[in-house]
C-alpha cells in the first residue's frame, strides 16, 4: 500500500519547504512539490499542516518490573498511545536484577515488546558486574544491535551502579562502540535522606522531593561526567531535571566533552507544588525520580533546550495506577517511581515550545525526533524525511486545539500529570511504517507491527 501526503509543509530539523512525500513499502520514496501518485494510493491531505518526522522518544518503561509491582503500560497500549501523539518509535530499557545474566534479561524483554505497535529500540542496563557482564556487552553491542547501556546511580539496594561498575562498564563501552548513559542521582544521599525523614515522621510524598534535592543530582552528574572524561568515552544523561546537572553538562560541553543531556517533558513543565498536596493520590501520582522541582529549574531547563546545551526531549513513560501507588501509603519510599507522557509530548512542547518561541519548528523536530535519531546512531533511516528513510511520519495541524485528560487519552494509566492543559497544536495524522495508524482521532494501532529497531555500534 502506498501513501501520497499532499499540500503538506515539510519540516525537518535543517529546513522547510511546500512539498509532498510520496511513501512506499514502508518507505518514504520521494519528497518534492506536485508528486504524482498511483491511482491506489491512500492520500492524506495535509493543506495547512506541516509533515514531520515521527517523534522518537527515548525514554520509556513499558510494563517494567519495579518496586514491588508492574508498570501498568505495556507494550501495545503504550506504543499505541505513542502514535496517538505522534511518536512513532520509542527507546525502552532492559534492566536485569543485580547478578541476573544480561542476556536472560534481554531475552525477557524481547518477548514482551513483540506485542508492539509501533518501532522500538532497547538501552541495556549495567546494575552489577562480572566477567559474564563484560561478554555479554560483547554480545549485545556485536549481535544484537545494542549500542547504549545505561547505569542507575540512584536506587541502592536495588539497582543502583556504584562507582565500580560504572568504571568498568564506561570502559567496556568504549571498547564496544556504545555509549554510556546515566540516571544521575547520588544513590547514598538519597536513601540517608530517605532513613532520616522517615526517623523524623515526615511519611508522605512531601517526603519524596525532600529526598532527592538538586545537589544529589548535581554531584552524580558531574562524577559521571569526570569518569566518562577520564575513560574517554561519550556520555548521556538521562532526565536532567535540575539547574546543578544541566550547569555541569554545559561546563563539560564548553569543555569539549562531549557530553548529551535528556530533559523530560514533565520537568519543563510541572514543579514541585504538586508535591502540596494533600490528597495522598494526586502527590503520589507524581511520585518520580528525579523528582519535579522548583520553578527556577523549569527556566533553565528551556533555556538549556533553547541554546541546545540540552539535545533531546523523552517522557520516562512509566506509569502505575492509584492502587499502585497507594503501595507508599505509609512510607513515600514504598511509592513506585514513575509517571507518564508518551502521548503527550510532542503537543505540550510544540504548545509551551513552538507557540512561545522558544523553539523553531525545526528546533521542535530535532528536540523530538532528530537529535535522538543521531546520538543513538539510527539516522537518517529515523529522525528525517529523507528518500529511503523509513516512513514515519507525523502531519501536525497547528490550529487544532486539545485539551489533555486522562479521561480521554490513550495510556493505560488513571492520572496524567499534564491533566486539563489545553493545547494548540496537535497530530492529525500518524504514519509509521509508511501505514496510517492514526487518523482525526481514530486510533488504528496493530498488536505485534513493531519492529526491533537495531543501533550500529559507533566506530
Ligand atoms: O528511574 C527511572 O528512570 C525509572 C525507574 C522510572 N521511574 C522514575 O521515577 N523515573
Ligand atoms: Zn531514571
Ligand atoms: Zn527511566
Amino acid at each position: 500500500m502506498s501513501l501520497l501526503i499532499r499540500g503538506g509543509t515539510v519540516v525537518t530539523a535543517d529546513m522547510e519547504e511546500r512539498a509532498d512525500v510520496f511513501c512506499d513499502e514502508g518507505k518514504i520514496v520521494a519528497v518534492g512539490p506536485d508528486l504524482e501518485a498511483p491511482i491506489t494510493a491512500e492520500v492524506i491531505d495535509a493543506g495547512g499542516q506541516y509533515v514531520m518526522p515521527g517523534g522518537i522518544d527515548p525514554h520509556t518503561h513499558m510494563q517494567l518490573p519495579f518496586m514491588g509491582t508492574v508498570a501498568s503500560e505495556d507494550f501495545f497500549t503504550g506504543t499505541a498511545a505513542a502514535m496517538a501523539g505522534g511518536t512513532t518509535q520509542i527507546i525502552d530499557f532492559v534492566i536485569p536484577d543485580p547478578e541476573q545474566p544480561l542476556m536472560a534479561a534481554y531475552k525477557d524483554w524481547r518477548s514482551w515488546a513483540e506485542k508492539a505497535a509501533a518501532d522500538y529500540s532497547f538501552h541495556v542496563a549495567i546494575t552489577w558486574w562480572d566477567e559474564s557482564v563484560h561478554q555479554d556487552m560483547e554480545t549485545l553491542v556485536m549481535e544484537e544491535g545494542v549500542n547504549s547501556f545505561k547505569h542507575f546511580m540512584a536506587y541502592k539496594g536495588a539497582i543502583m551502579a556504584d562507582d565500580e561498575i560504572l568504571y568498568n562498564s564506561f570502559t567496556r563501552a568504549l571498547e564496544l562502540g556504545a555509549i554510556p548513559t546515566v540516571h544521575a542521582e547520588n544513590g547514598e544521599m538519597v536513601i540517608q535522606l530517605q532513613q532520616k525523614l522517615m526517623s523524623e515522621g515526615i511519611t508522605g510524598p512531601k517526603g519524596h522531593p525532600l529526598s532527592r534535592p538538586p545537589q544529589a543530582e548535581g554531584e552524580a552528574a558531574n562524577r559521571a561526567i569526570r569518569l566518562a572524561e577520564v575513560i574517554g568515552t561519550p556520555l548521556y544523561v538521562v532526565h536532567v531535571s535540575c539547574r546543578q546537572a544541566l550547569e555541569e553538562i554545559i561546563r563539560a560541553r564548553l569543555e569539549g566533552h562531549r557530553v548529551y543531556g535528556e530533559v523530560l517533558a514533565g520537568h519543563l513543565l510541572v514543579d514541585e507544588s504538586v508535591y502540596d498536596s494533600q490528597d495522598f493520590e494526586y502527590a503520589a501520582a507524581h511520585v518520580m525520580s528525579p523528582p519535579f522541582r522548583a520553578k527556577e529549574h523549569q527556566a533553565a531547563l528551556w533555556k538549556g533546550l533553547q541554546s541546545g546545551s540540552l539535545q533531546t526531549t523523552a517522557t520516562d513513560h512509566c506509569c502505575f495506577k492509584a492502587d499502585q501507588k497507594a503501595m507508599g501509603k505509609d512510607d513515600f519510599t514504598q511509592i513506585p517511581n514513575g509517571t507518564g507522557g508518551v502521548e503527550d509530548r510532542l503537543a505540550v512542547l510544540w504548545h509551551h515550545g513552538v507557540n512561545t518561541g522558544r523553539l523553531t519548528r525545526s528546533e521542535f523536530v530535532a528536540a523530538t525526533s532528530t537529535n535522538a535519531a543521531k546520538i543513538f546512531n539510527i539516522y537518517p533511516r529515523k529522525g528525517s524525511i529523507h528518500v529511503g528513510a523509513d516512513a514515519d511520519l507525523v502531519v501536525w495541524d497547528p490550529k487544532a486545539t486539545r485539551t489533555i485528560s486522562a479521561k480521554t487519552h490513550h495510556q493505560n494509566v488513571d492520572f496524567n500529570i499534564f491533566e486539563g492543559m489545553t493545547v494548540e497544536g496537535t497530530n492529525s495524522h500518524t504514519v509509521s511504517q509508511g501505514k496510517i495508524t492514526f487518523a482525526n482521532g481514530d486510533l488504528r494501532a496493530e498488536r505485534g507491527a513493531g519492529r526491533y529497531i537495531k543501533r550500529p555500534r559507533f566506530v
